[in-house]
């Protein structure tokens, strides 16, 4: 006999999400995914797999939308990965980015309640929550001190899913992840932006690289490992929250180092300009997670340490930057 499983993401155009999509599909689920519309389709991270998901139009601002992508997909696992997610541009648009990235976890929340409340949800919270962070390295029981809009709205988006586990029972999930890269990453992204204008300088297609705070300190992983670990939250019986982390801090400036080391250019202080428009009005300095309770429950490890993750990006765009 078998056991129908299904999936609706949300984000499912994003780097988790596409990821996310290839690995449910690979374990033999039915996957369908939230997509808003824009009036140009940009799909590129799904193609690969597009005829084998369904895609239901929805946005976390329209309620409706939400209910009847429920409706339409009746999934068993409901991964809420849609949110503004660039920091930077959450202090240009702070209101936005609550509607978004907080009260829209609510909204999917109460479309949940409504339509499928039998099923498991997984909640997209991030490290960011730490901030100007309170305990060395972070556990699932370190305070929050978020240092952005965008960390205030994942605070919200958090607490709103332990709230709402606990007032109505649901299996309901917040994933605290700390920062994961990928070829897929989107190239305003520090560790992007860095490979990807290494490459071009190595193609000689641009002459400088221009960043912020070179100093501030992430605990960077590979997406392909995380969305392992948002999959394996959803199995266990009892719905918990885990930090998803490396254990290893690296600056601005190391990532730097080694995308210019594997792009063969060499010192990359002669190609990188301070620019204070990408610093930020209140940075995070450093973030560093400690994610044993994750190993312990879930059997999850990181598989990809940070320089292979920066070394592989910076040949995937040495490759796609190739001139043909
Ligand atoms: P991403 O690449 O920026 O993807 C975000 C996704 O959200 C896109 O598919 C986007 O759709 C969708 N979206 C944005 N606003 C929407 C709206 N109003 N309605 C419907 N869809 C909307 O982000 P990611 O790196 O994959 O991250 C996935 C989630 O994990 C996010 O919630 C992020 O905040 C969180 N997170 C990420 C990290 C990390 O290091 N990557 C760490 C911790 C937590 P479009 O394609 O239409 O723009
Ligand atoms: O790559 P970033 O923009 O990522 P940030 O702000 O840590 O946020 C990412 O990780 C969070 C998890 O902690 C996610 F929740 C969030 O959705 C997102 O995926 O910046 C990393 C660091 C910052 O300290 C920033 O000030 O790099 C510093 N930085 C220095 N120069 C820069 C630049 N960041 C960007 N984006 N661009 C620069 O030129």
């Amino acid at each position: 006999m078998s056991t129908r499983r299904s999936a609706l993401i949300t984000g499912i155009t994003g780097q988790d999400g596409s990821y996310l999509a290839e690995l449910l599909l690979e374990k033999g689920y039915e996957v369908h995914g939230m997509v808003r519309r824009a009036s140009t389709e940009k799909f590129d991270r799904i193609e690969q797999i597009r005829d084998r998901i369904t895609l239901h139009q929805g946005d976390l601002l329209d309620q409706r939308s939400l209910v009847d992508a429920l409706r339409a997909s009746d999934p068993t696992e409901i991964y809420n990965l849609a949110a503004m997610s660039f920091v930077a541009v959450s202090w240009i648009q702070p209101t936005l980015t609550a509607e978004f990235t907080g009260v829209g976890v609510t909204r999917m929340l109460e479309a949940m309640r409504e339509v499928c409340p039998q099923a498991r949800f997984y909640q997209a919270s991030s490290s960011e929550m730490f901030g100007k962070v309170l305990e060395v390295p972070q556990t699932e029981t370190t305070p929050f001190y978020p240092r952005s809009p965008y960390g205030v709205a994942k605070v919200y988006g958090h607490f709103i899913t332990v709230n709402y586990r606990e007032s109505y029972d649901l299996h309901a999930t917040s994933g605290i992840l700390f920062n994961h890269e990928s070829e897929r990453r989107g190239r305003e992204f520090v560790t992007r932006k860095i490979t990807w204008t290494a490459a071009a300088i190595k193609h000689g297609l641009t002459k400088e690289l221009r960043l912020g705070n070179l100093d501030a300190e992430r605990d960077w992983g590979y997406a392909k490992d995380y969305v392992e670990a948002m999959w394996l939250m959803l199995q266990q019986d009892k719905p918990e929250d885990y930090v998803i982390a490396t254990g290893e801090a690296h600056s601005v400036r190391e990532c730097c180092q080694v995308a210019f080391d594997e792009a063969g250019l060499g010192d990359f202080e002669q190609y990188v300009t301070i620019d204070p428009a990408f610093v930020r009005p209140a940075e995070v300095d450093h973030l560093i997670g400690d994610s044993s309770k994750a190993e312990r429950d879930l059997g999850w490890k990181p598989q990809t340490s940070f320089e292979e993750l920066i070394r592989l990006m910076t040949r995937s765009d040495l490759k796609l930057l190739k001139p043909r």
